[in-house]
């Protein structure tokens, strides 16, 4: 009888064991030998109107960005990452909400103030870690903020506010910093110090060489400060910080030491492509550089290269003191450092300048993902698209992927360079569309006419090859995936 009841009694306590052992294995998934695992921390450091032809990591042998390469050495550099519109608001539009600009419904900047009323109860990407218990804030420029007005104003510019738990807007004088003065190219400027906007140098190659050694007063000095002091008051929680640096947008204001590192007389300009025009659409002429005075002035374009490298550089040495207090702090064993660029931007290729081309220097970011404790260092060919950043930190951290994000989750690149998750990368403005594959770039106008590049002969984007009869089932081929992708766009969303 005794051993029947003790019998009994192990029989429940099996049962019991049983029953409770998935319960059990769950409560498990969140200790460690020692306490709860630790959730990574997120550091997300976005440059403004930066090109990756301007980086050392990606092959720039003029510019020293000796930080931003180091952190490339201890991630993954994706060599082709796009980002989903070549100007500040929607690319920034489509990153934070995951979704691509025509479903976001931010396909300009002037729209980047209906992104709150568009993304409705769908988070953002700052707001999604807040509601799963991550500190969340935003330092300086991570939606649109209009360049230098908003800044000199030291306001919000159209913020999502639901984003963060702090947000820190870094004011500064700009175009008013002390220091040597000059205008490289033709705009009207107004100088009403009181007055922040429509003073024309939102898109004028200005440039300022200040006084200070330190580049005190700037705002990415002040970002740089900001994003270090908030480091070490949430090195105990999870954090998602956003930090916004505005260089090297214009105008290109920097301490003139960083001038002096990159004379304008020893700088080498992209080699200039006879009657390169001859076969880019009208549609595909992007900035004139006649109407801005930069046609045959390769003393101006030198200068102006010159002001962007400096800007890069100050950038770059930003970069390297966040990260130098990260490490300091301990925290790089369990922190995501992200760094990347809102957008491309041309530096005379193709005598283009600045942005909204949707030609490659244009289209193209810069990309570095470095994974805690820098597992995983190498470089990735495969494609990749601004918006699956939004679904690849969510899955490393452990947190669902919303269903509103269009991209994909790039964990196995991250285990294995050589994996590749997409076939095509997508990229807009109001004049047309580009599409990426492996091999081709093919860019489609409202007004019918097309451009299509050998990207593996050809990845200058030299010869266009959309009229050409040798590539006419290329060009359909390409056609055909361009109408699909656009087709996905028409779905609930
Ligand atoms: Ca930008």
């Amino acid at each position: 009888m005794q051993l029947l009841l003790s019998s009994k009694k192990y029989q429940l306590i099996l049962v019991l064991i049983l029953i409770s052992a998935p319960l059990l294995t769950g409560a498990f998934q969140h200790l460690q030998a020692g306490g709860p695992i630790q959730k990574k921390n997120v550091l997300l450091i976005i440059a403004d109107d930066l090109t990756a032809t301007a980086l050392g990591c990606y092959g720039n042998r003029q510019c020293r960005t000796p930080h931003i390469d180091k952190l490339a050495s201890r991630g993954i550099r994706f060599e082709n990452a796009y980002c989903q519109f070549p100007v500040c608001g929607p690319s920034r539009a489509a990153m934070m909400s995951g979704m691509y600009c025509q479903n976001i419904g931010v396909i300009g900047n002037g729209a980047s103030d209906r992104f709150t009323a568009n993304l409705g109860n769908r988070p953002s990407l700052g707001q999604h870690f807040k509601n799963h218990g991550w500190y969340s804030a935003r330092v300086s420029k991570i939606y649109h903020m209009r360049v230098p007005g908003d800044i000199t104003a030291g306001v919000d510019g159209p913020d999502h506010k639901a984003s963060w738990d702090d947000a820190f807007n870094c004011q500064g004088p700009e175009w008013m910093s002390a220091g040597k003065h000059e205008h490289l190219s033709n705009e009207k400027l107004k100088r009403i110090p009181e007055q922040h906007y429509k003073l024309g140098f939102g898109g004028a190659f200005y440039t300022v060489r200040t006084q200070s050694a330190a580049g005190d007063f700037q705002p990415d000095k002040i970002a740089a400060d900001k994003a270090i002091q908030l480091l070490k008051s949430n090195k105990n929680s999870p954090f998602f910080i956003a930090v916004g640096f505005v260089r090297p947008h214009v105008p290109l204001v920097a301490p003139e030491k960083y001038f002096e590192d990159y004379p304008a007389s020893n700088l080498s300009l992209p080699e200039k492509i006879q009657n390169d025009w001859q076969d880019i659409p009208k549609a595909g002429i992007s900035k004139n550089t006649k109407s801005i005075g930069l046609n045959d002035q390769i003393g101006k374009q030198k200068k102006i290269l010159q002001a962007y490298y400096a800007s890069v550089a100050y950038m770059d040495h930003q970069v390297g003191r966040v990260l130098t207090e990260l490490d300091r702090l301990g925290l790089r064993n369990n922190t995501i450092v992200i760094f990347k660029s809102d957008h491309g931007y041309h530096l005379g290729e193709h005598d283009f300048w600045q942005k909204m081309s949707l030609h490659e220097e244009s289209t193209r970011i810069p990309l570095i993902v470095s994974m805690p404790g820098g597992s995983h260092a190498g470089k990735s060919s495969c494609l990749v698209e601004a918006i699956d950043l939004f679904p690849t930190l969510s899955a490393i951290c452990g947190i669902p992927i919303p269903e509103h994000c269009q991209g994909k989750d790039l964990r196995r690149v991250l285990q294995n360079p050589n994996h590749k998750v997409r076939d095509t990368a997508y990229c807009m403005t109001g004049r047309g569309h580009m599409i990426r594959s492996s091999r081709w770039a093919y860019i489609q106008y409202k007004d019918g006419s097309n451009e299509l590049y050998d990207m593996k002969n050809d990845p200058q984007q030299i010869t266009n090859l959309a009229n050409a009869a040798s590539h006419r089932t290329t060009l359909n081929q390409m056609k055909t995936i361009l109408a699909d992708k656009l087709q996905s766009f028409a779905g609930p969303d």
